[in-house]
């Protein structure tokens, strides 16, 4: 059986790391296999890209379409070498953003059109979406902090140093995600403790995804 492909997004510091984590605890508890990985990267081609994405070569290169097709190459090798084949397997993957990111920060704040988006869609992913996609929200002031308490000396990555008023609007973007798209999205409070935003995270799944399956199972 085909595995079952979960998304996390958020804003920055948001703590989908740390949630994806929890999450693969928990499916190995209940004996599923769980592949963690993320956007930019998660393959050796992909993790190449995002070197130079988050060094902000983007801006060097022509702006935000330019970053928005090297996120869209690193999407395709990302999803032909490591998501598809484990889903293939059977295996449930977890993945750190994927392209709710690309239509948030380049689309909607970086001006990319939307009909190359939907193109660069097309090429990258075609029809395949993700079975459930988490929206970690949280104020964007605590979320900046995390990250800045996360980072320590390190110099912030070309999207951490933008203007506050950007993640601000990231955080309406992904908000309106999941008001467009409820089948697909579930919005979570992440400005509690890890565990209890775990729980949270935990009984989306168990609802959306694996109590129907077992009630499929039974009919079967
Ligand atoms: N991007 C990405 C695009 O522009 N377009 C795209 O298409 C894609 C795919 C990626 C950047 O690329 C951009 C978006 C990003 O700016 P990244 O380094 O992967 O860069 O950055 P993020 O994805 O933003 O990841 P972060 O690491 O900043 O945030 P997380 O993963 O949301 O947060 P996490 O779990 O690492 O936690 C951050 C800190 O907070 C603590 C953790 O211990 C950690 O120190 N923390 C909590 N503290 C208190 N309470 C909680 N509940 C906590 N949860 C975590």
């Amino acid at each position: 059986m085909r595995g079952r492909f979960i998304t996390f997004e958020g804003g920055e510091g948001a703590g989908k790391s740390t949630q994806i984590r929890l999450l693969a605890k928990r499916l190995e508890k209940a004996r599923l296999r769980a592949l963690v990985t993320r956007e930019p990267g998660g393959s050796p081609g992909a993790e190449a890209i995002r070197s130079a994405l988050l060094a902000g070569i983007g801006k060097l290169i022509g702006g935000a379409d330019a970053e928005a097709l090297l996120f869209a190459a690193a999407r395709d090798d990302h999803v032909r070498t490591l998501i598809e084949p484990a889903l293939t397997r059977g295996e449930w993957v977890l993945c750190d953003r994927f392209y709710d990111s690309t239509r948030a920060y380049q689309g909607k704040l970086g001006a990319v059109s939307l009909g190359l988006l939907d193109a660069l869609q097309q090429v990258t992913i075609g029809d395949m979406k993700p079975d459930l996609t988490v929206i970690l929200d949280i104020p964007v002031e605590i979320g900046l902090a995390r990250a800045a308490v996360r980072r320590g000396s390190d110099t912030p990555d070309r999207f951490e140093s933008e203007a506050i008023d950007f993640h601000r609007g990231l955080r309406e973007v992904f908000r309106q995600i999941a008001v467009d798209e409820p089948e697909r999205c579930v919005l979570i409070d992440a400005n509690a403790e890890p565990e209890e935003v775990a729980d949270r995270v935990w009984q989306a799944v168990r609802l959306r995804l694996l109590e129907p399956a077992r009630a499929g199972a039974k009919t079967a």
